[in-house]
């Protein structure tokens, strides 16, 4: 069955089913919220909905119930690959369902039909600055595409709120197949001399990504596969991924979502950490001139958090284990590039930093995220732009966040608009609050 027809096929047993609970249940309470939690970043607070991933503090995330091990194994491969493909988990985070070899062809089909880029986009990213950070470039790229939303069109013509997923299915599908051409493009005007390389019509999404930045080694266009299918999604409250539903609750289209969503991710906290631990390890192989020692990595580590700043790519926000995205991409170094220095240095600092952590007794969970392992990957293919990084990472949650934002249309969820306190406020409430039991 066709991928739009599928989606329509789980659309109305899903609305039964949210309207049935918030019929019945409605009332009933999911979570309490603490005075600190109001000042914390609201961690733990369960006051959203997100249908395509979920995620287990202790065993890291499942992508429509799928673990990342299952997802490898059970997703379609390219002819001659090993790795799961994108347009894969894709489906399956849109759909629910595992896809067949054809469910993944024909996405591929659709993403590549849609997949020009009008030239008015290429040229609003041509007017800018080469060495503007790529993230920008990629936000405002983006944001450039929002000219032809249809969801935009839709709306002004008049439509039901109840059929507006359509319109945003559709600028969902003409927004990922541009991303990719988007990204490359620059990369290869920021670190290329601008010398472009056309697209290849007879690859999948994430080949055709790796060709177009003009990586020559075949086992590049696998790692991209993997790459773009581990950092898809991370369930609803991260935050690229809440400000993308955010911006769409107020029936923004996919496009400015998206973008929105993008400059969260281009935060140190969050995707660019990714650029911020390549930086730090290449600092400390300067520092220490080619040579590794452990107990200089350490005085590294504790330079960096005595002064008042976070070792990257360590610690999260939910997670309380080693993230299964990072234990993925280190089995894909075992496999691929075992004896690479920076991986090495990489190994290294797992068995160093955890400990340190734990020895300042502040960060709730020691262990490395996603970020500490995809830069050394790049680097080891060529691709030593660390700034490019977090591009790389926004490309491969847009399949998510995107996915997320045609069930948001599709389930009616309203417009995000949490009850704010002042200082003043709680103060004056504190007296009478019960504590948690
Ligand atoms: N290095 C040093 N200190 C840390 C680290 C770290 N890696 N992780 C947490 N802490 C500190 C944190 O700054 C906080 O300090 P303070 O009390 O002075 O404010 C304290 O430990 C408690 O923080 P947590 O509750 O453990 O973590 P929180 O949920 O607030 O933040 C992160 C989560 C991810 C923002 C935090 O662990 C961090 O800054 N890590 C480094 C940056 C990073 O790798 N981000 C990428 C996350 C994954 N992603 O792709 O988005
Ligand atoms: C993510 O992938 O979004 C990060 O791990 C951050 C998070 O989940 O909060």
């Amino acid at each position: 069955m066709p991928l739009k027809d599928k989606l329509i096929s789980k659309l109305d047993p899903m609305r039964k089913e949210v309207k049935s609970i918030i019929k019945e249940h409605g009332n009933k309470l999911l979570s309490d919220v603490v005075v600190s939690q109001a000042y914390g970043g609201m961690r733990g607070v369960k006051c959203m909905v997100c249908e395509t991933s979920e995620l287990d503090p202790e065993e890291g995330i499942r992508f429509r119930g799928f673990s990342i091990p299952e997802c490898c194994e059970k997703l379609p491969k390219a002819p001659g690959g090993v790795q799961p493909l994108p347009e894969g988990i894709f489906h399956l985070l849109l759909t629910g369902d595992l896809p067949t070899e054809d469910d993944v062809k024909e996405i591929t089909e659709e993403w590549r039909k849609r997949s020009a880029v009008p030239d008015y986009v290429l040229k609003g990213i041509d007017a800018l600055p080469p060495d503007l950070h790529p993230m920008t470039q990629f936000s405002i790229g983006i944001l450039l595409l929002q000219k032809e939303s249809i969801f935009v069109e839709k709306y002004q013509g008049g439509i039901s709120k109840y059929d507006l997923w359509d319109p945003m299915y559709e600028d969902v599908m003409t927004l990922l197949a541009r991303l990719p051409r988007i990204a490359a493009y620059i990369y290869r005007r920021a670190y290329h001399d601008n010398k472009q390389i056309d697209p290849d019509p007879k690859l999948d999404w994430g080949a055709n990504f790796a060709h177009m930045m003009g990586v020559k080694n075949p086992q590049y266009k696998e790692l991209m596969r993997l790459y773009l299918v581990l950092h898809c999604d991370h369930e609803g409250g991260n935050v690229s991924a809440h400000t993308t539903h955010l911006v769409g609750s107020a029936f923004s289209d996919a496009f400015y979502s998206l973008s929105a969503g993008m400059n969260g991710l281009a935060g140190p906290l969050h995707g660019l950490a990714n650029q911020e631990v390549l930086r730090w390890i290449m600092q400390l192989k300067e520092k220490l001139g080619g040579g590794v020692p452990t107990k200089e990595q350490e005085k590294a580590c504790w330079d960096t958090l005595n002064g008042g700043q976070v070792i990257p790519g360590y610690g999260h926000a939910v997670l309380r284990k080693t993230d299964p995205r990072y234990v993925a991409q280190r089995e894909f170094c075992l496999k691929y590039l075992p004896d690479d220095e920076l991986f090495k240095v990489v190994s290294l600092l797992y068995d160093v930093v955890p400990p340190i952590l734990v020895k300042q007794g502040k960060a709730k969970n020691p262990w490395p995220n996603v970020d500490a392992h995809s830069g050394v990957i790049q680097v080891y293919y060529g691709v030593d732009e660390y700034d490019f990084y977090t591009v790389l990472f926004g490309v491969s949650r847009a399949l998510g966040v995107l996915s997320g934002l045609v069930w948001d249309r599709a389930l009616g969820l309203s417009l995000e608009r949490p009850k704010s306190l002042t200082t003043k406020r709680i103060k004056s409430m504190v007296a009478d609050l019960k504590p948690k039991a």
